[in-house]
C-alpha cells in the first residue's frame, strides 16, 4: 500500500517515517518525492478540521492515501495559547529560539506551568479505493499533558520541544531521541491510532 505524508515539516516527515519502520507493508511518499510544493491554507479553527483539509487536499492532488498531522501546544497560564496557530503564532518565520524565549519570558512569574500537545491526524482515502458506505476518512487524535520548564533545553526534534516536558518525564521532548520521543509523543499516538485503523480496513478489503 502506498502512503502520502502530507506535510511540509521536515521534522515531521522524519517523525513519521520513523513510526513507519515497523510496517514494511507500506510504501511511503512525500508531497517532496511527487514535487508538489504548494500547501492548502489552514483555514478552520481546530485541529481535526485542519488535519482533514490537509489530508483531503493531498488525496486530491495526488490520488494516494494521503496522512496529515495538525498539532500545537497548549499553555494553560497563556489560556490555551499558542494552540491551533502553533506555527503562526508570534510570527510565521520567526526563529523558534525566539519564540521559545518570549514564552519562558511570559511565564517567568507563573507558577502554573500546565501545558499539553495536541495531533490530529487525518487519513483520506481516493474515492476509488473505497467502497460504497466505507468511511473516507480516519480521524485520531493523540494528547500529552505536561509542563513549560523554566529554560529552553536540548537541540533534538523541533519546535516547542526544547520548552516542552512531558509528564512522567525530567526531560524535555528536545532532550529525547526520536524514538523515545515517538512512544510517548502526541503525534506518536495519534499516528499509531490512525495505522492501526488503516491496516485493518486494508485488510478487510482484501
Ligand atoms: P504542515 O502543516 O505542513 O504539516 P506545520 O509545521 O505548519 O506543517 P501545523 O500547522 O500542524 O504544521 O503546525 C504545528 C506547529 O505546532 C509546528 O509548526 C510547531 O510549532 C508546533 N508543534 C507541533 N508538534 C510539535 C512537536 O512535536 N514538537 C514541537 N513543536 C510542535
Amino acid at each position: 500500500m502506498k502512503l502520502l505524508l502530507a506535510t511540509h515539516n521536515p521534522n515531521k516527515v522524519i517523525e513519521l517515517k520513523a513510526l513507519l519502520t515497523d510496517h514494511p507493508e507500506i510504501e511511503v511518499l512525500t508531497l517532496n518525492d511527487l514535487n508538489i510544493a504548494e500547501e492548502p491554507e489552514e483555514t478552520e479553527p481546530s485541529f481535526e478540521g485542519n488535519a482533514i483539509l490537509k489530508a483531503q487536499w493531498a488525496m486530491e492532488r495526488s490520488g494516494l492515501i494521503s496522512l496529515a498531522d495538525d498539532s500545537g501546544l497548549e499553555i494553560d497560564a497563556l489560556n490555551g495559547e499558542p494552540g491551533v496557530y502553533s506555527a503562526r503564532y508570534l510570527g510565521k518565520d520567526t526563529p523558534y529560539t525566539l519564540k521559545n524565549a518570549i514564552i519562558l519570558d511570559r511565564l517567568k512569574e507563573e507558577s502554573d506551568r500546565r501545558a499539553r500537545f495536541v495531533s490530529v491526524v487525518a487519513i483520506a482515502y481516493p474515492k476509488s479505493m473505497h467502497n460504497e458506505g466505507d468511511t473516507a476518512i480516519i480521524v485520531s487524535e493523540g494528547i500529552m499533558e505536561g509542563s513549560i520548564g523554566f529554560e529552553a533545553l536540548g537541540s533534538n526534534g523541533f519546535g516547542y520541544d526544547p520548552i516542552f516536558i512531558p509528564y512522567g518525564h525530567t526531560l524535555t521532548y528536545a532532550q529525547l531521541s526520536t524514538d523515545v520521543k515517538n512512544k510517548v509523543s502526541h503525534r506518536g499516538q495519534a499516528f499509531r491510532k490512525a495505522i492501526r485503523v488503516l491496516i485493518e480496513g486494508e485488510s478487510h478489503a482484501l
